[in-house]
């Protein structure tokens, strides 16, 4: 029997993390940076898309966003005081190289120096991306991601960025959920480059997965130890009681579009059939391909919102996110949902790390994104209480806490996001940051689930 004192001790220790996780914040350079014209960065896809009249809310660009590019050193001391162990942020390619091949722009390579230089001097491990989905223009107009070219272009850019950081920066990752950047950019247009062809989005998908293959070789070769993949990953869930073989079905095709099309590539060497089909019709993905995209990789991002629902429904019009769906439904559930109206369901994560530990055992994890848009507003005292997002963080903390006890090989965790930002289509208007920001005049203010999560951080995991 248990008594009462010995349940709180187990309670409590059950809360505590690995000795070693990590714990840190991830943003991305197009949300965050502005200084959009300066210092020689070249236009990239998200610049032209954003001046596309509907394309963002409220007509927003990332033109001065937080101002990160100046303010870097106040977000750094951010960091710093909330305890952070990492910071995840990307680089933006037209700031490296503003024609996305050719010359290297010094003062944009200068900008990631001086940041890398001071995360280190905060103690703060930098998590570099290479590509989170601002293509140099030039590129797109020569056709983008549906080209192989651009594959070959990235890897030579990675190497850029590599060869200059490599003496402090250790920990790499070649893009930045694949899934999002094709079938939203070139199938169902909502992204940049506003792309509407199924076709497009499968040749995308394949070509930036063989930007990754080919990228982690070229870091491999420079001696490269920690390099990574980040992937937008969900369980595929029928909300069905008695679910039948079309919503099965369903069920199998989404999974295989989301989730198995860069899974099974990168750590199988293989694409799901609903991919196959697709290929053997276009031709564009050559004998080899795929044995370049599975390079080992030494860790896999994790970036989990909520699960996918979906069902067998007879006439529905296909989702141009995901080709070939007609037939098939994305119905709401009944749960609680952030202000995105995405639904908040934590047990999703444990599932989702439940199931990467099952079918590709021996690969390390990193969530490298979850969290939540709330609409917080800052009190008069400029305290801005988000109770909800709290809530949420808390929830999936618990759930990826459960997947370690179940012997997942979980390493970190990181919050998206350290910033309110530009919020791709939907503009400044969702706020996904434990800090606020007032981008009338870019003050920082932490949100109390800024200080929640600094708490989490100094005790190495959740209150029992
Ligand atoms: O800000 C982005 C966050 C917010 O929610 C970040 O830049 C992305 O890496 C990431 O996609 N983010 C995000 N994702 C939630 C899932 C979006 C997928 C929509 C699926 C439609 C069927």
């Amino acid at each position: 029997m248990t008594t009462v004192g010995s349940t709180t001790t187990a309670r409590t220790a059950s809360q505590a993390f690995p000795a070693g996780f990590v714990w840190g914040a991830a943003t991305a350079a197009y949300q965050i940076e502005g200084a959009a014209h300066e210092d020689g960065r070249g236009p990239s896809i998200w610049d032209t898309f954003a001046r596309r009249p509907g394309a963002v809310a409220g007509g927003d660009t990332g033109d001065v966003a937080c101002d990160h590019y100046h303010r870097w050193r106040e977000d750094i001391a951010l960091m710093a005081s909330l305890g952070l162990g990492a910071y995840r942020f990307s680089v933006s390619w037209p700031r490296v190289q503003p024609d996305g091949s050719g010359p290297v722009n010094p003062r944009g390579l200068d900008f990631y120096d001086r940041l890398v230089d001071g995360l280190l001097e905060a103690g703060i491990t930098p998590y570099v991306t290479l590509y989170h989905w601002d293509l140099p223009q030039a590129l797109e107009d020569a056709g983008g991601w549906t080209v192989r070219d651009t594959a070959y272009r990235f890897a030579e850019y990675a190497g850029v960025v590599h060869d200059r950081l490599a003496d402090r920066a250790d920990t790499w990752t070649t893009i930045n959920e694949p899934w999002v950047a094709s079938f939203l950019g070139y199938g169902a247009g909502v992204h940049a480059p506003g792309r509407t062809s199924a076709d497009d989005a499968f040749r995308a998908a394949h070509h930036l997965m063989l930007a990754h293959g080919l990228a982690a070789r070229r870091l491999r070769e420079a001696g490269a130890e920690r390099i990574s993949l980040t992937l937008n990953l969900a369980p595929v869930l029928c909300p069905a009681d008695a679910p039948g073989e079309a919503d099965l079905a369903a069920v199998e095709l989404v999974d295989s579009l989301l989730n198995r099309q860069f899974l099974d590539a990168a750590l199988r060497g293989s694409y799901p059939d609903a991919v196959l089909e697709r290929a053997r019709r276009l031709g564009h993905v050559r004998d080899g391909d795929l044995a370049v995209i599975a390079q080992p990789i030494d860790s896999l991002g994790i970036n989990y919102y909520n699960p996918t629902y979906v069902r067998a429904a007879p006439g529905a019009p296909e989702n141009p996110a995901f080709p070939g769906s007609a037939g098939v439904a994305f119905p709401s559930v009944d749960l609680p949902t952030t202000a995105m109206g995405w639904p908040i369901a934590p047990d999703g994560l444990t599932e989702l790390l439940l199931r990467l530990h099952r079918d590709h055992p021996g690969v390390p994890l990193v969530v490298t994104e979850n969290g939540a848009a709330f609409d917080d507003v800052p009190g008069p005292d400029g305290r801005v209480a988000d109770p909800a997002r709290i809530g949420y963080l808390e929830g999936h903390l618990r759930a990826a806490h459960a997947a370690l006890a179940a012997g997942v090989d979980l390493r970190g965790y990181l919050v998206w996001s350290l910033l309110d930002n530009f919020e791709w289509a939907e503009g400044y208007g969702k706020r996904f940051g434990i800090v606020y920001v007032d981008y009338a005049d870019q003050r920082r203010l932490p949100k109390d689930s800024a200080r929640w999560y600094a708490g989490v951080i100094a005790r190495n995991g959740l209150e029992a």
